[in-house]
């Protein structure tokens, strides 16, 4: 459905509706004996103010190590780009990193997708107000299983834009399935692709399980999603945030664990947890320069290359 802002002349298209439905997936996630809560289901509009506060974090330098990256090398993308492409940026949040490139870049048009529907809405409203003069598309959609786009979204000289290592959030399997679809939607075009490197497990895991709890508090706000869109009754005080390195699959974990045996009930469901049973909300996998580059290639990018800051922590791939 396409709602004119008129005004802002941001197009606005919302393909959540249209999805298959979360309450259904979130209670077999529930149901299943080692039950999971996919990562999407953080961003509502706390769990998006709180993933921004996660960036402003000391223990968190993801962005910090990937801003450097930009900093260095955003007018050598632009000259490999050229102007007037079609940006789209995929995971959008605030939309700051994608209007970071602008000024380099000078796309034609501006194409934001987020999960996050009405968030990204309001965000757009101030880019539209910033840069009156670019074409501006809003896409909410979950893309996790693919990316779908509006006949809206220009053809012409696409940049996929996937910047933050959400990419990590798949598996390898996933993640080469999911590029091999992105090089297939981006024909001609590019993809610049963000990806955060394996370092010292320690500073992974703090920067997963930070001091003030940030993190902890992310992790938790997913019950009370997971209550308005499933009909749970989880109580976030009956929880408790886990961040652990899986070494043997070279990514953190993040679970919530049982501070005692209770019972969750859903309408026409319910299942009990142990103290200490475990629910999985999210893997973030973390790869070298290597396996960046094999699963690039398996997605049928065939000319890349790599950037990286100088101490190797943050990657980001311009890929054709
Ligand atoms: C948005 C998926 C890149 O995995 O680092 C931050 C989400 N989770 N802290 C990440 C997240 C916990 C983040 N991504």
């Amino acid at each position: 459905m396409a709602i004119a802002d008129a005004a802002l002349r941001v197009r606005f298209f919302d393909l959540l509706a249209a999805a298959a439905d979360p309450a259904v997936e979130l209670r077999a996630g529930l149901a299943a004996q080692l039950a999971t809560i996919p990562p999407k289901f953080f961003y509502d509009a706390l769990g998006a103010r709180l993933f921004e506060a996660i960036c402003e974090l000391p223990e968190y330098t993801l962005p910090r190590d990937e801003r450097v990256i930009f900093d260095r090398y955003t007018d050598e993308f632009a000259r490999q780009i050229g102007a007037g492409c079609t940006l789209i940026d995929l995971g959008a949040g605030d939309c700051a990193k994608a209007e970071r490139l602008f000024e380099a870049l000078q796309p034609a048009q501006y194409v934001a997708v987020d999960i996050a529907g009405g968030f990204l809405r309001t965000q757009l409203a101030s880019v539209a107000r910033r840069h009156p003069r670019l074409d501006i598309v809003g896409v909410a959609a979950d893309f996790s299983r693919g990316l779908v786009l509006p006949p809206e979204v220009s053809e012409r000289r696409r940049i996929v834009f996937y910047p933050g290592s959400s990419i990590g959030n798949f598996s390898p399997e996933e993640a080469r399935v999911f590029l091999t679809d992105i090089h297939a939607q981006c024909a001609g075009g590019h993809l610049l692709l963000g990806a955060d490197l394996v370092k010292d497990p320690e500073e992974i895991v703090a920067a997963y399980d930070d001091a003030l709890g940030v993190t902890a508090a992310f992790n938790l706000n997913v019950l009370n999603v997971v209550n308005r869109i499933a009909g749970t009754d989880f109580a976030s005080a009956d929880w408790r945030h886990v961040a652990l390195f899986n070494a043997a699959e070279s990514r953190i974990e993040m679970h919530l664990e049982a501070r005692r045996a209770l019972q969750v009930r859903w309408p026409g469901g319910g299942r009990s947890f142990a103290a200490g049973e475990r629910i999985h909300t999210e893997n973030s996998y973390k790869t070298t320069p290597a396996r960046l580059s094999d699963l690039l290639r398996a997605a049928g990018f065939a000319d890349f290359n790599l950037y990286t800051d100088p101490a190797e922590r943050f990657a980001l791939a311009l890929a054709q």
